[in-house]
């Protein structure tokens, strides 16, 4: 098996509405699906998207450099020695943001090739540990939604049958988030989970005064609740609070969970997909938890993100995000408040988009 062609796709997704978190505002996702064509006619998919589209030329020019140098000519049967040399080749330039997420995408499309040879699901070949997984829902209940939004959104969510759901905060006034709180938890009541993520909006004194009042409300977890780089800061609010602190999705690769386990800033790590390096680098950093005795989640790419639920017992709960639905011929499949892990070949997922 070889690999012929890697072709690339600019694909721009809106939103519904525009949406605000503690630190960003957005209007839509632009996205770049890659295409990895082997000589027998098997392909391999996967995509990694910008905010708004921001900059995502510089990652398609990216991901075809890469792709040029180390994917086209090789069997991606050999993605571990792909990762590596990849790996290598970016050290200079850098080995976060551009250089990893298109390392990701590659590792991701070569590994849906492999499945795709085999007729196999992928989370069946990396070894299954579930068919289905706890999901909560994560495309609603923004800071940028009115008390009335947030009322009527959460109760939409315990309609369409999910049993769990996360409200952003991150307010300047703590008063304000555990308002918030308070109307969401009344509606959906105590049986769904709710979890708060305040997108590293506060310093950690702020964090914990938050987190503080927050505990009267049974929370799942409470997420980035400081700058992603300040790990000391992570620990200080995990350690002034009940509720579990999860974290993650800023990081990269295993060497950023590492710093974030060592650091003893999360109960939960949760990393993302297009950050953390495919899923060759989600299973080694999944690894890691494992061995700290810390949970795993998955941040955003809900549908390729079923692979790593589906094969890494820790991994036993995933965000449920809506907004790249439109880029996908299969649509997910929620069965009592869970998602079904697909048995289709790969990922399960293809992509109905034309380079
Ligand atoms: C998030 C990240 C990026 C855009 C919107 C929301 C958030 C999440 O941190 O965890 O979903
Ligand atoms: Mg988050």
């Amino acid at each position: 098996m070889r690999v012929e062609t890697v072709e690339t796709a600019i694909v721009e997704v809106p939103l519904p509405t525009p949406i605000g978190t503690a630190i960003h505002a957005i209007r839509s996702v632009g996205c770049l699906v890659v295409t990895v064509r082997t000589a027998d006619g098997v392909s391999g998919q996967s995509h990694l998207f910008t905010i708004n589209g921001d900059r995502l030329s510089s990652f398609d020019e990216m991901v075809r450099g890469l792709a040029d140098s180390f994917v086209v000519g090789r069997d991606p049967r050999y993605s571990e020695g792909i990762w590596h040399d990849v790996w290598a080749a970016i050290n200079p330039t850098g080995h976060a943001g551009v250089t990893v997420a298109a390392l990701s995408t590659l590792d991701m499309a070569c590994w849906d090739a492999v499945g795709r040879a085999l007729d196999t699901p992928l989370y069946q070949l990396f070894g299954a540990c579930r068919d289905r997984v706890d999901v909560y829902a994560s495309s609603g209940l923004w800071l940028s939604a009115s008390i009335d939004e947030l009322k009527s959104e959460a109760a939409a969510f315990a309609e369409a049958g999910f049993r769990a759901m996360k409200i952003r905060v991150g307010s300047p006034d703590s008063a304000i988030d555990e308002a918030r709180v308070a109307a969401v938890r009344q509606v959906i009541g105590n049986d769904v989970k709710l979890l708060a993520d305040v997108n590293q909006g506060l310093r950690p004194a702020e964090a914990i005064r938050l987190g503080r009042r927050l505990d009267a409300y049974n929370l799942q977890w409470l997420e980035e609740p400081v700058a992603t780089y300040d790990r000391a800061g992570h620990a200080r609010v995990r350690h002034a609070i009940a509720t579990p602190i999860a974290s993650g999705e800023t990081e990269y690769t295993r060497f950023g969970c590492r710093e974030m386990l060592d650091a003893g800033a999360v109960d939960v790590f949760m990393p993302d997909l297009q950050r953390i390096g495919g899923f060759s680098e989600f299973r080694k950093a999944a690894a890691l938890c494992a061995a700290n005795n810390v949970g795993v989640s998955s941040h955003f790419f809900t549908e390729l993100s079923l692979t790593m639920a589906g094969s890494i017992a820790a991994c036993d709960l995933v965000e449920h995000v809506d907004w790249f639905a439109p880029l996908y011929n299969e649509s997910m499949e929620m069965v009592d408040g869970q998602l079904v892990i697909p048995e289709r070949p790969g990922t399960g997922f293809t992509y109905n988009v034309e380079p």
